[in-house]
């Protein structure tokens, strides 16, 4: 990690002077001047194309940011993570996600031994069961083949299946229907559980530390629900299986090894969707589909590892993000996916992001003298248009928009693609240009409208524009390049953590959350409400009593 924060380089300095001299620029009078800026600045990687060019940058602000991403020793930093150095310091871990995607037989050491055969014998160990569960030939306790997965995790042990389960919908088995469940609050357990018939439904309890309160929890209910209609213990392994690194918490669990499917402390849990944590997304798409899924995150790996940073379409991605986090001080990016399939990617990306760069101390210990992570979020397009788009277009934030749409559906209805394409194109459009007084003036002009009623609408139907976005297109929306994208986001923030040197693969903020409610808990569950916390919070145990004794 930089010895030095990267507000002490050369490179910001340099940017902070280009900042100052070219923050007023238009998009709009760069678009005119230069027919090749859309040209410039897009690359295609791994079955991706990226268009950054609606962001306020030239090409010496590139320069500039790729300059400071050397500084910072990004291409040395990137090097030491593939290599399985222990970057994660303060959890003593080395961050080898990429290593679940690397193909069988390419040597990836750790501390001295080749961890591929490893994963490549888990991997076979979920091809078997996969195709015994989708085959129909593992039957439940009934004679029955399974119906329903349920997932029953949190988190890094939730959101990556569950986003791609609904991503490649298209690609499901006809039979198997995936749920997941992560909420404590049993109105999410508890609404699923009468949907269900428990003789053709498998449990998958996804932990990597098998200790989450929440995950144990709705599991034990789940196992004391299959138990009430299946009262035989042995009935139990043709129903629930585990995915963690704790064996003996699994076994103790009740569940047997070999219903359990490992994976490793280097694989941080909002990196994990790639390794056994995968295993819903594998019974639901297929073991050859969950390749592919592998094989396109490995492509970008790839790319990320090999292409010069002037090509790097993670780098460059992070890179632009930086120029609009930390010298445009904007506080938020919005991810808006013009696919419905797409519909849980910006809350994955929320906890990729979020998770990975909220930091407030640099890896030394050191507080930040820069902003870092942004507050991600966003929904589907078009919807997203009829609700927080005005704020996009109008607001007082300037709030960047990544746009992301595959060119073909997997859907058979005529003219709705090209509708949803043509809208998430204006609107990227739209953001860009704006709409100036004199264009406002003309079109309300043509409505024929008074010159009073002009005058006073006309700063309604001002849009200053010069607001940014970038675009990701993909052919489709395959496992691959499913695979490819999220690959790409990883790596993004890969770099926009070493930017900001701090460590992206711990989450003491998340560690805090576990423990904290406790003792709370204790006491709305005890006989009585002890007094040691401030009144706000005593007033609410007491009320929250009162409600359970009334
Ligand atoms: C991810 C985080 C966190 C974690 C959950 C679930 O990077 O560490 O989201 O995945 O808290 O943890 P377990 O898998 O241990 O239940």
């Amino acid at each position: 990690m930089p010895a030095m924060p990267f507000t002490a380089t050369a490179a910001h300095l340099a940017l902070t002077n280009h900042f100052a001299a070219s923050r007023r620029g238009q998009m709009r009078d760069l678009f005119a001047q230069n027919p090749a800026r859309a040209q410039e600045f897009s690359l295609e990687a791994a079955g991706l194309f990226l268009d950054y060019s609606k962001n306020r940058i030239d090409s010496e602000t590139v320069r500039l940011l790729l300059a400071l991403a050397r500084e910072c020793r990004l291409e040395q930093q990137r090097d030491a993570m593939f290599a399985g150095e222990r970057i994660n310091t303060t959890e003593g871990r080395a961050v080898l996600h990429t290593a679940l995607r690397a193909p069988r037989g390419q040597c990836q050491e750790l501390d001295g031994c080749d961890i591929n055969a490893d994963i490549h014998a888990v991997l076979d160990r979920m091809h078997d069961f996969s195709n015994r569960i989708r085959d129909g030939i593992w039957l439940g306790c009934t004679g029955q083949p399974i119906t329903d997965i349920v997932n029953i995790g949190i988190g890094g042990s939730d959101l990556g299946p569950k986003m791609a389960c609904q991503a490649l919908r298209a690609h499901g088995h006809p039979r198997l229907t995936p749920h997941f469940v992560s909420n404590a609050d049993g109105h999410d357990l508890g609404a699923l559980l009468p949907r269900l018939n428990s003789a053709t439904t498998l449990f998958v309890i996804a932990s990597k530390t098998f200790t989450t309160a929440e995950t144990m929890m709705n599991a034990q209910t789940a196992r004391a629900w299959f138990l009430q209609q299946h009262p035989h213990l042995d009935e139990l392994k043709k129903h629930f299986v585990a995915v963690s690194t704790n064996a003996e918490a699994v076994q103790s669990f009740g569940i047997a090894p070999e219903n359990m499917f490992p994976f490793w402390d280097w694989v941080g849990g909002r990196y994990s969707l790639w390794s056994a944590i995968g295993l819903p997304l594998m019974l639901a798409i297929g073991f050859e589909g969950f390749t592919q899924l592998l094989a396109g995150a490995h492509a970008l790996d790839q790319h990320f590892r090999e292409a010069p940073l002037e090509r790097n379409m993670p780098a460059l991605l992070a890179l632009v993000g930086i120029w609009n986090r930390n010298y445009f001080n904007d506080a938020s990016l919005s991810i808006s996916p013009y696919h419905q399939d797409l519909k849980y990617f910006p809350a994955y990306l929320q906890q990729l992001e979020m998770e990975s760069n909220g930091k407030q101390v640099t890896c030394d210990g050191m507080p930040l003298e820069a902003a870092t992570c942004p507050i991600i979020w966003g929904d589907v397009g078009t919807n997203g248009q009829h609700a927080y788009f005005q704020l996009l277009h109008q607001g007082t934030d300037i709030i960047p928009v990544d746009f992301i749409a595959a060119l073909k559906p997997s859907h058979g209805l005529p003219g709705h693609h090209t509708a949803l394409l043509a809208n998430c194109f204006a609107q990227s459009e739209a953001l860009m240009l704006g709409k100036n007084a004199e264009e406002a003036r003309r079109e309300l002009q043509a409505e024929s409208k008074s010159a009073q009623a002009i005058e006073a609408l006309l700063p309604h139907k001002i849009f200053h524009g010069n607001r940014p976005s970038n675009t990701i297109l993909m052919d489709e929306l395959s496992p691959a390049n499913l695979g490819a994208l999220v690959a790409l986001y990883e790596h993004k923030t890969f770099v926009q953590g070493v930017i900001w040197g701090v460590n992206s693969f711990d989450q003491w903020g998340v560690e805090f959350g576990k423990v904290l409610a406790r003792q709370i808990h204790a006491e709305l569950a005890g006989a009585s409400a002890s007094k040691q916390h401030d009144s706000s919070t005593n007033g609410l145990i007491a009320r929250a009593r009162a409600a359970y004794s009334s």
